[in-house]
């Protein structure tokens, strides 16, 4: 009786000398795990672009939402997102499918490997920039809009695009005159159309930009990251392709960088007013939108 109750003791003893082995050893495949091996599956799961009417939506990955205007005329209880996400990923509802935008809309992003993230989309139709806060006036067969909302610069653009113009890209001295002709004509408090990183001077955005490549500005009211370039470096730097620039005294990347292009309404250490300085894109300033 012994000797038979003593051999299940040694085996189970060494059953478990084997286990806290094969626990310190990860390459050790588990006894149990007959499976063939799995190719690794991808975790993507992103939403990287959301479209409505060619409106590109803002797309915070952080809190998983969507956000999205229209304009005023648009039918928000039928309209067809065209979406792009993560490679291997399927979303729900699929890209380019009619849905009512009323409330938000729940889109959920599948990954290869079976997980889920569910981003909220929330789309409005309005105008971005009120009726009142517009002067319009004409050069050159040309309509333009002063607008006298603050927006940082790439929210200008935005709406400028979202109105069917784009920023004003100025293209020669005649088109600046009659922009700053008209600026100056149009009651503007500039206390309220400041930068504090152009020397605390009022400012209103136009439509260039280095936020690509630092030191190559080029005409981008619409901010598709596409146009002709205008300007090659610093303030030491040189016009490129002839086109035209009113500069002061700059641009000089000041403080933490500056990639946005603002005209000036008032004088400010380095310019005068009605001349160009890089700014902060994140300033709140008005700006001036131009239609062809
Ligand atoms: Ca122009
Ligand atoms: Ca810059
Ligand atoms: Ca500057």
């Amino acid at each position: 009786m012994k000797t038979k109750f003593l051999i299940p003791v040694v085996l189970f003893a060494t059953f478990l000398m084997s286990c806290s082995s094969d626990d310190s050893n990860p390459t050790t495949t588990p006894p149990d795990n007959n499976e063939p091996e799995v190719p690794v599956l991808s975790s993507a799961k992103s939403i990287t672009s959301f479209k409505i009417l060619g409106i590109s939506a803002s797309i915070n990955e952080t809190a998983l939402t969507i956000t999205l205007n229209i304009p005023s005329n648009s039918d928000l209880t039928m309209q067809s997102p065209e979406i792009e996400i993560s490679p291997a990923a399927t979303v729900s509802p699929a890209s380019n499918t009619e849905q009512d935008f009323t409330d938000p809309v729940l889109y959920t992003v599948t990954a290869e490997d079976g997980s889920q993230v569910s981003y909220t989309a929330t789309v409005t139709a309005g105008d971005c920039a009120d009726e009142s806060n517009i002067t319009t006036f004409m050069h050159d067969g040309k309509t333009y809009e002063i607008i006298e909302e603050n927006k940082t610069w790439s929210a200008a653009a935005s709406c400028a695009v979202e109105r069917g113009g784009f920023l004003a890209e100025i293209n020669d001295q005649a088109e600046q005159d009659a922009i700053f002709d008209a600026l100056e004509n149009a009651n503007i408090n500039v206390f309220n159309t400041t930068a504090g990183d152009g020397g605390g001077a009022s400012y209103v955005w136009i439509g260039g930009n280095d936020i690509a490549t630092e030191g190559t500005w080029i005409l981008d009211g619409d901010n598709d990251g596409q146009g002709a370039q205008f300007w090659m470096g610093d303030l030491n730097g040189n016009p490129v392709g002839g086109l035209y620039n009113n500069w002061g005294m700059e641009p000089d990347d000041f403080g933490s960088g500056q990639d946005a292009l603002g005209l000036a309404l008032t004088d400010w250490p380095l310019g005068l007013a009605g001349q160009w300085n890089d700014l902060d894109e994140n300033n709140g300033l008005y700006y001036v939108v131009e239609f062809d």
